[in-house]
């Protein structure tokens, strides 16, 4: 593996990052075509997830692409999709040599794009930047395999972990630039999802603003029974951007019916103790394409989550200010008699945000 590898790889990764929460079902692929170190081509898996990462650069590229090196983030394609196989492409454009970190789990794929290529007389080199690239493409990976998206617990809190004052009161807790921050997380995830308490008391928009972006996440909400304002942020912009409700079996024929005529989406999924099953949801999402989510409370999903080991990385903007036993925490019940059933997460970044304190926090593999 040489240098150059690494370099060109991590522009690919980072390409491929830019893409997502805008591609699924399908990853946010990055692709640069290089010749004599020079960069021919460049390109992200479209929005939608269509076109692949590799068509854009190779066409970038033209004529010239014959003989270069493709350094793609994630395995070429193999399978006749909704497009022809990027594998193929490839070949068709005499490029030389395909460099990607791993195999794509997509059982159309798995090693066949690899295979493809090299039984064109392609050198494959495989590896490169293979740890960052599974993080950045861990909820692609999540929803083949498990079935389910990725999910980003975010919490703003207090020095004591609190959300809100007893009354209710939570603006501000966290400074602007904790505040834009989340912003950009939204964007960056293919849903957020709050249960029906947050919807029913911050009345919440849940989209994304001053970021100038065209594309807007999926905006889910969680109630079983679907008691939720008719009058509110989300029912007034349902129809701009997606609004889906992920409610419990039992809910009332005529709610579901009135938030249909909204232009919600309703998603039906499974009660597990008289509450909605987190599990369910999840699964009822990535059957729906999902790859990742970012849950934003309030305490009972949160707890819900943690609860059943649905959480994949901890996001905390912790604030210099302290609101006491009475405020609202930002975690519910977890029900927990010992420390060692506490669940526990791996720091993986801290950062001062303006006034207040960013952690990052990453699922230990159990
Ligand atoms: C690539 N490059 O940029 C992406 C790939 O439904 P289709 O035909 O679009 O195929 C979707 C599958 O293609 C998806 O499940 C994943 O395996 C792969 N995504 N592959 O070569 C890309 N986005
Ligand atoms: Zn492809």
């Amino acid at each position: 593996m040489s240098d150059p590898d690494r370099r060109f790889m991590a522009l690919a990764l980072a390409l491929g990052r830019r893409g997502r929460g805008q591609c699924w079902p399908n990853p946010a692929v990055g692709c640069v075509i290089v010749k004599n170190g020079r960069i021919l081509g460049r390109a992200t898996t479209a929005p939608g997830g269509r076109p692949h990462a590799e068509p854009q650069a190779l066409a970038q590229a033209g004529k010239a692409a014959r003989g270069a090196t493709a350094y793609v983030s994630l395995e070429p394609c193999a399978h006749f999709g909704q497009t022809p196989p990027c594998s193929q492409a490839l070949i068709e454009a005499g490029i030389a040599r395909v460099v990607a970190p791993l195999e794509d789990n997509d059982p159309r794929v798995s090693g066949q794009g690899f295979a493809q290529l090299r039984d064109a007389g392609i050198e494959v080199v495989t590896g490169v930047l293979a740890d960052e690239a599974a993080r950045d493409l861990a909820g692609f990976f999540l929803k083949t395999e498990e079935g389910r998206p990725f999910v980003t617990l975010k919490l703003a809190t207090s020095f004591d972990g609190r959300i809100a004052t007893a009354t209710g009161d939570s603006q501000w807790i966290t400074g602007p630039a904790a505040r834009r921050m989340v912003h950009a997380m939204r964007f960056d995830h293919d849903a957020v999802m709050v249960g029906g308490g947050t919807a029913r008391i911050d009345d919440p928009s849940l989209t994304v603003r001053d970021l100038g972006v065209r594309r807007q996440p999926v905006r889910i909400v969680a109630s079983r029974r679907l008691d939720l304002p008719l009058l509110s942020e989300l029912a007034r912009t349902a129809r701009e951007v997606p609004l889906w409700l992920a409610h419990g079996p039992d809910a009332d024929r005529a709610l579901v019916e009135a938030w249909e005529g909204i232009g919600a989406r309703l998603v039906c999924c499974g009660l597990v103790h008289g509450q909605l099953d987190l599990r369910s949801v999840l699964k009822e999402l990535g059957a729906l394409g999902l790859t990742r989510v970012l849950c934003e409370g309030g305490g009972a999903i949160a707890a819900s989550l943690l609860a059943n080991d649905l959480v994949d990385e901890l996001v905390g903007f912790t604030a210099g200010v302290t609101i006491g036993a009475e405020g609202l925490p930002g975690i519910g019940a977890l029900g927990l008699a010992r420390l060692a059933e506490a669940p526990r997460f791996r720091l993986i970044e801290t950062r001062a945000i303006g006034p207040d304190v960013l952690h990052r926090w990453a699922r230990k593999e159990r």
